[in-house]
């Protein structure tokens, strides 16, 4: 117990000490950048390998999604706005969040991998 203690509090008066010397500026500068990443990292890679305009619907080859605890697969999603669709075209390489809405998985972010 007593390790235990040392071990967890020595990185925590480290850290206080730390965010205590950084300049003003940066610091108020670490919220905006942890959001921005923390937006970027819920996107999952995939690849368009359909696009169907008239039922709103993609088919896209997809990298591992956390959220959904779903292996790399190719499958159907809903797309929660249609507009997402209109640019794109089989090929295309994407960026997206997938959610599960009224028990369908759906787009509900895109946006072209450059
Ligand atoms: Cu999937």
């Amino acid at each position: 117990m007593r390790m235990k203690t040392g071990t967890c509090s020595l990185p925590l008066l480290l850290a206080l000490s730390a965010a205590s010397s950084i300049p003003a500026p940066a610091r108020a500068d670490a919220p905006a950048a942890a959001a921005a990443a923390a937006a970027s990292a819920g996107m999952v890679s995939g690849e368009v390998r359909k696009v169907d305009r008239d039922a709103g619907k993609l088919t896209i080859r997809h990298g591992p999604l956390a959220s959904l605890n779903m292996p790399p697969m190719t499958m159907v999603f809903r797309v929660r706005d249609a507009a997402l669709l209109a640019q794109l075209k089989r090929g295309d390489r994407i960026r997206f969040v997938a959610d599960r809405v009224d028990g369908a998985f759906t787009v509900t972010r895109l946006e072209a991998d450059e």
